[in-house]
């Protein structure tokens, strides 16, 4: 079950079992696992931009750009390409290899594909890989964006099935999977996870990540986010997350989808570096970049940087997948 062979057939019992293992069996089992498909100094960096913010009709209820709840985030209109330009060429110099633009949209419009795929033509003549995540494609909508050379889309499932219908009630799980197949189908890149420390419990957890790692194809980049709990949203006095916990979901993630970058996503502000460390040790190989996720904080870049230097770890290259399997 360890040897870290790729596998599309957990069941939420085995992963519930390695949720329970000792903290040091776990952490240890992560690393064989990571070391045997990973560069172990290496970690990937995107950064974000929100091109088009608040507004948003959905009703998460960890999300600040909903409509529906109070939270001080004005909205914007989609950003004009010269805007979206600049600020991923800022990116690149600041050392990102990614570029991840996110819209608050239940579902883009055609006006805006075409907007967003040129958006996408631009960044990617910067050498930098592209990343959106735009709310739920059509098949048409995902063929678009691939053409217009959209490496990677983030469609995260947030939490088990069981445990969604208690924090979204406008769209079903079901709608989530489907936008997937729509971005396997055309071609893309996946990046898909979750959001842990809503209030959900270690089988929720558990089932995220089965339901992750039994797709027909492991994303290849798998987003563990802690909640950013911001006043006015309905999760905004959720209960604190155990840390290790926290580092425990990551590790699970890393033995059960051996192959994807395991990225240590929103909350970092609120982490220590020695947490983020340990995230590091139970297999976590990216990190998001850059002073702002979409509308809330993040370590600001000297911080990152800092942190890298002070562990000997470096930032990826561009498009240097995972190395072939017994390697590192
Ligand atoms: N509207 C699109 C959608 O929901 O798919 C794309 C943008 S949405 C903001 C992208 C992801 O951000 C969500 O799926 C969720 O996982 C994450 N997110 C939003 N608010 C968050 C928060 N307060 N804390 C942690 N993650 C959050
Ligand atoms: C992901 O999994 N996390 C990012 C990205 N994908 C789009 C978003 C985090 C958002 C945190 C709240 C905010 O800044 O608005
Ligand atoms: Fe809208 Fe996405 Fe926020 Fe949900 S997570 S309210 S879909 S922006």
């Amino acid at each position: 079950m360890l040897d870290g062979t790729p596998r599309h057939d957990w069941t939420s019992r085995e992963a519930e079992a390695l949720f329970a293992l000792p903290f040091t069996d776990l952490i240890f089992a992560a690393q064989r696992v990571h070391r045997a498909w990973h560069a172990p100094d290496s970690v990937q960096m995107s950064t974000l931009l929100s091109i088009k913010t608040g507004a948003c009709p959905e009703d998460c209820a960890y999300c600040p750009q909903s409509v529906r709840y109070h939270t001080g985030v004005a909205a914007e209109p989609l950003m004009e390409l010269e805007e979206v330009t600049a600020r991923a060429r800022a990116a690149r110099a600041a050392g990102a290899t990614r570029f991840c633009m996110g819209a608050a949209y239940r579902a883009p419009k055609a006006r805006d594909i075409e907007r967003i795929a040129a958006m996408v033509r631009a960044v990617s003549a910067l050498g930098l890989e592209t990343c959106a995540t735009l709310g739920m494609l059509t098949d048409a909508q995902a063929r678009a964006l691939r053409d217009a050379g959209l490496d990677y889309y983030n469609h995260n499932l947030d939490s088990s099935e069981e445990f969604y219908a208690a924090i979204i009630r406008t769209r079903s799980y079901q709608d989530r999977l489907d936008t997937l197949a729509a971005v396997r189908a055309a071609g893309m890149k996946v990046c898909c996870g979750g959001i842990v420390g809503m209030g959900e419990s270690r089988g929720d957890r558990a089932r995220l990540l089965v339901t992750l790692a039994n797709l027909p194809q492991h994303p290849e980049s798998v987003p563990i986010n802690q909640l950013v709990r911001v006043p006015g949203t309905p999760l905004e006095h959720a209960e604190d997350l155990d840390p290790f916990e926290f580092v425990r979901t990551i590790a699970v993630a890393r033995i059960m989808m051996p192959r994807a970058q395991v990225r240590l996503s929103a909350g970092r502000s609120a982490m220590s570096d020695e947490l983020q460390a340990l995230a590091f040790l139970a297999g976590a190989n990216s990190i998001f970049y850059g002073e702002k996720l979409l509308t809330t904080g993040n370590p600001d870049v000297e911080r990152d940087r800092n942190l890298l230097a002070r562990l000997g770890m470096r930032p990826a290259a561009a498009d240097a997948g995972p190395p072939a399997h017994g390697a590192a």
